[in-house]
């Protein structure tokens, strides 16, 4: 593949050795690209964007139109990469440590993991958007049955404090994002997603408390969230605005 030449992609800021993750502020595949760029230490500049108004460069980039998309200087020009498992994947066969267990089976069971955590994502949306108490229950329920499953997997593999134990890796990187949607949410509605799981429990705070997490989101983000759950004007949106009992 050729990279495209900086000026055809007409961006308004420059690549630099330093590669560029194009991110929104509240999404959580970006969190995991940034997880894992910080995890390795290296430097990368985040530019944030309108999902809806998308940049022309952003639609000329990326085939799906999805962030994050990481830009990479390459040669003369500029090489755009999309989704944030390929992207996460990339990172993680050029630069160390390595996130992803050597074993190609351990590997392969890792991003299996990865795509389980997608999956939550999509759950988390049917919950936040949910228009009357069934359907958020429906998905309640959906989250509450994969937060035992995983509390399970945990007890399985033995000592943490992450997924594959001592070693932290992008199957922690792709579920930090996913439990952060809890410090917002159940302030609102308490979910009891977590209520007597002590390894999934364990392990959130693990994870809430990693320099990589933290620096994922900006501080706003809480806030940015909440708002962006009440613009949804679902069950969960409209109690967020209803007065405290
Ligand atoms: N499979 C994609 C999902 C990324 C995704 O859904 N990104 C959302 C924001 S969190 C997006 O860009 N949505 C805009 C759109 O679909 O138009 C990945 O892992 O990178």
């Amino acid at each position: 593949m050729k990279p495209l030449p900086a000026s055809a992609t007409a961006l308004p800021f420059t690549v630099g050795d330093a590669p560029v993750l194009v991110s929104h502020a509240l999404c959580p595949y970006v969190q995991r690209a940034s997880i894992v760029l910080a995890e390795k230490g290296v430097a990368f500049q985040r530019v944030d964007i309108d999902l809806a108004h998308k940049p022309d460069w952003f639609t000329a980039l990326s085939p799906l139109g999805k962030t994050p998309m990481l830009l990479l200087r390459d040669g003369d020009g500029v090489t755009a990469l999309f989704e944030s498992a390929v992207i996460c994947d990339y990172l993680d066969e050029t630069r160390a440590p390595a996130l992803h267990p050597a074993a190609p089976l351990a590997r392969a069971r890792h991003r299996a993991w990865v795509e389980v955590a997608s999956a939550t994502l999509n759950t988390i949306w049917q919950l936040y958007t949910a228009r009357d108490d069934a359907a958020f229950d429906i998905a309640r329920r959906a989250l509450r049955q994969r937060a035992v499953q995983l509390d399970a997997e945990l007890a399985a593999r033995g000592p943490g404090p992450w997924f594959a134990g001592a070693a932290f890796s992008l199957v922690d990187a792709a579920f930090a994002p996913v439990w952060r949607y809890f410090e917002v949410i159940d302030p609102i509605i308490d979910t009891g997603l977590f209520a007597e799981l002590p390894q999934l429990a364990a392990w959130r705070d693990a994870l809430a408390r990693r320099g990589s997490v933290r620096e994922a989101v900006r501080s706003d983000y809480p806030q940015r969230l909440r708002e962006f759950i009440v613009r949804q004007g679902g069950v969960l949106g409209q109690r967020a605005q209803a007065p405290a009992a």
